[in-house]
């Protein structure tokens, strides 16, 4: 591979293994831990941007599935953590969706910068909702979005004073939220959701998009995504009965969707 700069330092090629490199890409002092993974046979020009989830990691089985099927259809793959998780830079406490958009930016300039023209974004849950709004801010570098149980209503439900079942006072947010997992969001997460309109991402987005939902998934709720699939220019939504949040049920069905939308893409 040719040599890379980003912010003017070079990402740090951890380890080399086949088809797979570790990489350290920078947003701002923020080091990210990402995974580049190249198709077998595919042109090496398209490449699929994977964003993990809320509490999730890059390494986790349905996205590392996701990930095989992109490449399955012949497009490289980028799998990274977000501020605050797995094994890149920040605290958990103190992450936001403006946090993780920027990363998502540092990561599109990275992969264009290795000369990836046809770039595609998926992402699952909050990383889902942190995609589209890439997306919507890109509009003219994102060739296509796979969402994978996206969770839209994070930003309604800071705004209405509940996220994950916590309640709290939308207009005297607290210093610091619990979550699941005795983990600890401080009040700038919801500050930062409070302002968010995914409305306004849809509506800026004309590129083609796939939506995938379980329709037992009980944290998000399928109807988030009937109700923004309407609103997309150009969208697929695939409700896949009898899967949960975590695509942990039929795993080959969630592969066989996504390969089937990539092979018709150019
Ligand atoms: C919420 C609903 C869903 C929320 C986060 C999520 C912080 C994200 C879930 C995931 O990424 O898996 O109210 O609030």
């Amino acid at each position: 591979m040719m040599a890379i700069t980003q912010n003017g330092s070079e990402p740090e090629m951890a380890y080399t293994e086949g088809n797979r490199q570790a990489i350290r890409i920078d947003d701002d002092g923020i080091s990210l831990s990402a995974v580049l993974e190249k198709p077998k046979n595919g042109e090496s020009k398209k490449i699929v941007i994977l964003l993990h989830g809320f509490t999730s990691a890059k390494d986790r089985p349905h996205n590392i599935q996701a990930a095989e099927a992109m490449r399955e259809a012949g497009y490289a793959t980028l799998r990274f953590d977000l501020y605050g998780h797995g094994e890149s830079g920040g605290e958990f406490r103190k992450h936001t969706l403006y946090k993780w958009i920027s990363n998502t930016m540092a990561v599109i300039d990275f992969v264009r910068s290795i000369g990836y023209t046809k770039v595609y974004l998926s992402g699952h849950s909050q990383g889902g909702l942190v995609a589209a709004l890439a997306a919507g801010m890109e509009a003219d570098r994102i060739r296509g979005l796979i969402l994978r149980a996206p969770a839209f209503m994070i930003p309604q439900g800071a705004r209405e004073g509940s996220l994950l079942g916590q309640a709290f006072d939308p207009n005297h947010i607290p210093e610091e939220v619990p979550v699941i997992k005795g983990l600890t969001l401080e009040g700038n997460y919801i500050r930062v959701a409070q302002t968010i309109h995914v409305e306004d991402a849809a509506d800026r987005y004309m590129g083609p998009v796939l939506i995938l939902h379980g329709e037992e998934d009980d944290t998000v709720p399928p109807d988030v995504s009937r109700q923004m699939a309407q609103r997309y220019n150009d969208c697929t939504l695939v409700a896949v009965f009898g899967e949960t949040h975590h695509f942990d049920r039929k795993p080959e069905a969630m592969k066989d969707i996504i390969r089937e939308w990539l092979r018709v893409r150019v």
